[in-house]
Order: structure tokens, then C-alpha cells, then sequence
């Protein structure tokens, strides 16, 4: 039997089909090992015990080559369950590494191991790990970067240095104790103490100088800033006194390159901007700050957490001067609720849409997809008293349905043909029952709840609205999706309507991302094809994966059914406050006909629920 099969295998892999890409010599494995364990940390004087990998906050980094496998061997030493999530990461015929509880993996429980294990394919630029299940990711994070191929270069100036910058919330409280309250009571929950830059407040707040962030740099270089918002529950604006920052990458999309001086980013985004430093020894010193970008009626933690850009002396002058006595330059940032500047902002990135990285934008569409999203309520359960508006409690919604996670995981249910009772695949295509969506809002706030999911057949271009609503009022909502970027080709304000809109649509250059910041009162148009689970490209894995098919189908009697392979893929708010209340839903992009169109089978450590 393995004698044929394996010839069969070379055969197949060797297909000039599937022989357009790097050989496997071109890219290696990379491990890493995780252990979640409790240690304490001091913040604003208050010290916590908290969740960290590795003893450290913000977590390590995950440092890749475009085309390499990373293995992370996650040992979970906490007495809660954990997932970890790449962020951003296709996962391609690999979504039981992907990591959001109970929608790819049941979590790993006290005291197990999960190995996610991964190709990057096609990705560079800056992305990042979090935790997946409840507020765990308030202190589990940290960068992805991953390089171009060896002998790749970037498309802009080669930096000097790359330094990863990356926006975290800290809590004085245990931000499980905050949800699981908030929850329970119906309220909105409490909001952070303080923002963080790589893991430190700053001056700006009591008790906290001495946990500044510190970026040292020379005169006349080019610095790489990789941008990352792991904060929880807010937008940030970002800017560094006296400087201007050039975006050249947003969610590992290579941008074309623009000028600014404030950036926008929400939580679940990241960006590169590249910093020139001034050419010669300045004298001064530069705050960087950044603080939230609000458009909800909710408590909101409107603090500022700060940086320092400090030049590093001349040999000449550090007996003559102090950098003390020199002055402090602090940026000015928009209004809190700036809405146009989010806009005019969002308005500026594009795709790179070169020939090397060109922008494949779906031109045609074969679904076409209208969400609402946004607040709604649930009944205060009897004999209870809530606190969330009139009574109620807080909920919120896709098409009005609060996804209600399930106590298996969606792709073990799906892939062992066990979905019966687990999800529903009748997730509505348009809201149930249409209203004026940004305009005074219908008097019942109620929403449904269930377990629904879409189904595509693989390869569907997807073209989806989300559109905001004013119920419990217009708020900008930080979409997510797993296993894909889309492109944003329209947005607005108000309704969309789709007479009228689709003109404006940008199926040029349209920039790529996996998040996106819905706009406050309005609406966006995205485009993805849905070809997740996806194609391996070497002859080393397309070897590997014939062969593993094959070998599967043996061992099971030859007897999965055609279709049941599939990707399970989440889309959310990345607003956590808002995942936990429910706006969150799912996608099963079921697999293609050809063999390396398939998910792999499960690994043998897939955690159990
Ligand atoms: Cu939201």
C-alpha cells in the first residue's frame, strides 16, 4: 500500500499545476514554547497577579519568514482555560491552530499542552498573538513580525531599526472579575485603569514614571515602528511630538506609502509606519502619546498613555548637557469623539497594488451579504434586578441574533459530523426586519439569540455590508475576521443604500485588512473570496498533505465524506466588551474538489472540551 501511494504522491506534487512556488529548502520551522503561568506584576501601584507567557508583559515575540512553519508548544500552568489566537494569520488548510475558543479548538485545560502548528503563506509585515477565550487577552499578547523571504527586500527604504510598539489597557482589577460582573448584572462593565506601550503607562499617570517607554534613536536614521493595538476596548489615536510617521503596512498588507502625523488604530489592528529622525542631534525630547477614539454612550477610560523619543546623545555634548534640561515637545491629538478624522483618515490607506503585491480584489460577486451590527438588550431574568438600560440587559448583535457559543468547538462538530444541536446554518442574509438603521430606533431593543453560521461553498466571493445602528446609540465597531483579509471598497455615513453606493465602490486599490473599523453611524462594504481552507504550494507539503489524505482515508475506511473538511471561520467585534455581549458569528467555508482545497485532518493533541 505505501509503495504506490507514495509514488502516486511525487507524482501528484510534482504537477506543474501546483509547482509554481518556492521550494522547501527556501523556508524553515520555527518553535516556540508558551507557558502560561501567574506572576506578579506593579502597575500605577497596584500590584495583581496576571496571566503572562513566559514571565513577560507584553509576551514575546513571534519572529518569522514569509513561507515558514512556526510551531508554539502552549503549556497552560493557569487554573483557567486558555486559546491562543494568531491574529491576522491565514491559516490556510490550517484552522485548528487559528485558536478562538469553542469556535476551533475546545481550550486547553489546566495543566495540558496544545502545538499550534502553521505556514505562513503569503503574509509579511506586523500582526500579533492574543488569548481567545473571555478578557484572557488583556495581559496575553504579543507581536508577530514576519520578515520577507531571505533576499526579498521590503518596498520602502530598508530601516535602521524595527522596534514593535504595542498598545495594551491595564486594569487594576482582574479583568475576569470585571466581565464576569458586568455580565451578571447586565451593566456595562468597568473600564481600564490606564493605556500601555509595551506594557508600561507612562508619566501621564500616578505613579508611573519610572514604567515609561523609552524608544532611543540616532539622528538621521530610519526607524520601523510596528504598530499594535492589544488594548481591549478601545480605538487609539497615536502621534509622537514633531514627527512625522510614513504608513507603509496595515495588517500585514504593504500600503502605499502616506504622510501623517496622527494615526487612527483600532484594537485587532496593526500598522508599520516608517519614523526619519531628525538629522542632527535635536536638543529636545518628544512625547508619544495615545489615547482613545470614542464614539460610545458607555463609561469610557479617556486617559493618555505615554512615550518617550530620546535622541541619543553626541559623545561631545553628554558632559555639557542634560537631557533633563531639555525642553519636552508633546503632539497634539484630535478630540476624543473626532469622527471626521477617523474618516478622512480611513480614507487615505490603500493597497500597495503593485505587480509584486498586487491588490486581488473580487470584481465579481456571487453573495452578497447585509449585516447590522451594533447595542441591543436581553430581559432581566425573573426575579432579578439588572442594570443595563431600563432595567435590561446589555446585549449585542449581528442581523439582531447574539451568538451564543457553544460548548464544543464548531469545527470539531462540523468536521465529525456531529452539528446536530451544536449550530444552526441559517444565518439571515439581510437583518429580519429592516428599519431606519441609523435613524431614531424602533422602540423594541430586544434582540435573539442562537448559534447560527454561514455557509460557503469554497471560492464564493463575498460581498458584505455591515451597516451600524443607533440602537443604545451609533458606535464604531472594530469587525474581525478569521482566515481572511477583505478589502474595504466602500464606506459612508447613514444608510447604505444599494442603488446608489456600489458606483463609488474602489475595486482598484482598495486597501486589504483583517479588521475594520466600522464606521460610527454608517457603513462599510467589504469583498473577500472564500478560499480558506486554501492551497499549499511546495512539493514538501503538498507531498506531505497527499499523503496524509490518503492515509486518513485508509485508516478511516476510506469513508469522510466529500465536503466535510472545512474551515470554521469567526467574524467579531474586537471590542471584547461587545464579543462577550454577542457580536460575534460565524462563516463554514466548506472545502474545495481538488485535494490540496481540503483542511487537514485534526492533530492528535487537539484539546477536548
Ligand atoms: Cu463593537
Amino acid at each position: 500500500m505505501a509503495c504506490p501511494l507514495f509514488i502516486v504522491c511525487v507524482v501528484l506534487a510534482l504537477l506543474p499545476e501546483f509547482a509554481f512556488a518556492a521550494s522547501a529548502s527556501d523556508s524553515s520551522t520555527r518553535h516556540y514554547t508558551f507557558n502560561i503561568k501567574l506572576h506578579n506584576v506593579t502597575r500605577l501601584c497596584h500590584t495583581r497577579s496576571i496571566m503572562s507567557v513566559n514571565g513577560q508583559l507584553p509576551g514575546p515575540p513571534i519572529v518569522a519568514r514569509e513561507g515558514d512553519r512556526v510551531i508554539i508548544k502552549v503549556t497552560n500552568h493557569v487554573p483557567n482555560n486558555i486559546t491562543l489566537h494568531w491574529h491576522g494569520v491565514r491559516q490556510l488548510r490550517s484552522g485548528w491552530a487559528d485558536g478562538p475558543a469553542y469556535v476551533t479548538q475546545c481550550p486547553i485545560q489546566s495543566g495540558q499542552t496544545y502545538k499550534y502548528n502553521f505556514t505562513i503563506i503569503g503574509q509579511r509585515g506586523t500582526l500579533f498573538w492574543h488569548a481567545h477565550i473571555s478578557w484572557l487577552r488583556a495581559t496575553l499578547y504579543g507581536p508577530i513580525i514576519i520578515l520577507p523571504k531571505r533576499n526579498d527586500t521590503y518596498p520602502f527604504e530598508k530601516p535602521y531599526k524595527e522596534v514593535p510598539i504595542i498598545f495594551g489597557e491595564w486594569f487594576n482589577a482582574d479583568p475576569e472579575a470585571v466581565i464576569s460582573q458586568a455580565l451578571q448584572t447586565g451593566a456595562g462593565p468597568n473600564v481600564s485603569d490606564a493605556y500601555t506601550i509595551n506594557g508600561l503607562p507612562g508619566p501621564l499617570y500616578n505613579c508611573s514614571k519610572k514604567d515609561t517607554f523609552k524608544l532611543k534613536v540616532k539622528p538621521g536614521k530610519t526607524y520601523l515602528l510596528r504598530l499594535i493595538n492589544a488594548a481591549l476596548n478601545d480605538d487609539l489615536f497615536f502621534s509622537i511630538a514633531n514627527h512625522t510617521l510614513t504608513i507603509v503596512e496595515a495588517d500585514a498588507i504593504y500600503t502605499k506609502p502616506f504622510d501623517t502625523d496622527i494615526l487612527l488604530i483600532t484594537p485587532g489592528q496593526t500598522t508599520n509606519v516608517l519614523l526619519k529622525t531628525k538629522p542632527s542631534y535635536p536638543n529636545a525630547t518628544y512625547l508619544m502619546l495615545a489615547r482613545p477614539y470614542v464614539t460610545g454612550q458607555g463609561a469610557v477610560d479617556n486617559s493618555t498613555t505615554a512615550g518617550i523619543l530620546e535622541y541619543e546623545q553626541p559623545l561631545s555634548n553628554q558632559s555639557s548637557f542634560k537631557i533633563k534640561n531639555h525642553p519636552l515637545f508633546k503632539p497634539s491629538l484630535p478630540a476624543l469623539n473626532d469622527t471626521n478624522f477617523a474618516a478622512n483618515f480611513s480614507k487615505k490607506l490603500r493597497s500597495l497594488a503593485s505587480n509584486k503585491f498586487p491588490a486581488n480584489v473580487p470584481q465579481n460577486v456571487d453573495r452578497r451579504f447585509f449585516f447590522t451590527i451594533g447595542l441591543g438588550t436581553n430581559p432581566c431574568p425573573k426575579n432579578t434586578t439588572c442594570q443595563g438600560p431600563n432595567g435590561t440587559k446589555f446585549a449585542a448583535s449581528v442581523n439582531n441574533i447574539s451568538f451564543v457559543l457553544p460548548s464544543t468547538a464548531l469545527l470539531q462538530a462540523h468536521y465529525f459530523g456531529q452539528s446536530n444541536g451544536v449550530y444552526n446554518t441559517t444565518f439571515p442574509t439581510n437583518p429580519p426586519i429592516p428599519f431606519n438603521y441609523t435613524g431614531n430606533p424602533p422602540n423594541n431593543t430586544m434582540v435573539s439569540s442562537g448559534t447560527d453560521v454561514v455557509v460557503l461553498p469554497f471560492n464564493t466571493s463575498v460581498e458584505l455590508v455591515l451597516q451600524d445602528t443607533s440602537i443604545l446609540g451609533v458606535e464604531s465597531h472594530p469587525l474581525h475576521l478569521h482566515g481572511f483579509n477583505f478589502f474595504i471598497v466602500g464606506e459612508g455615513f447613514g444608510n447604505y443604500d444599494p442603488n446608489k453606493d456600489p458606483a463609488k465602490f474602489n475595486l482598484i486599490d482598495p486597501i486589504e485588512r483583517n479588521t475594520i473599523g466600522a464606521p460610527s453611524g454608517g457603513w462599510v462594504a467589504l469583498r473577500f473570496l472564500a478560499d480558506n481552507p486554501g492551497r499549499f504550494k511546495t512539493f514538501h507539503q503538498k507531498f506531505l498533505l497527499c499523503l496524509s489524505v490518503h492515509i486518513f482515508s485508509f485508516v478511516t475506511d476510506g469513508s469522510p465524506v466529500e465536503n466535510t473538511y472545512t474551515g470554521v471561520w469567526f467574524m467579531h467585534c474586537h471590542f471584547e466588551v461587545h464579543t462577550s455581549w454577542g457580536l460575534r458569528m460565524a462563516w463554514i467555508v466548506l472545502d474545495g474538489q481538488q485535494s490540496n482545497q481540503k483542511l487537514l485532518p485534526p492533530p492528535s493533541d487537539l484539546p477536548k472540551c
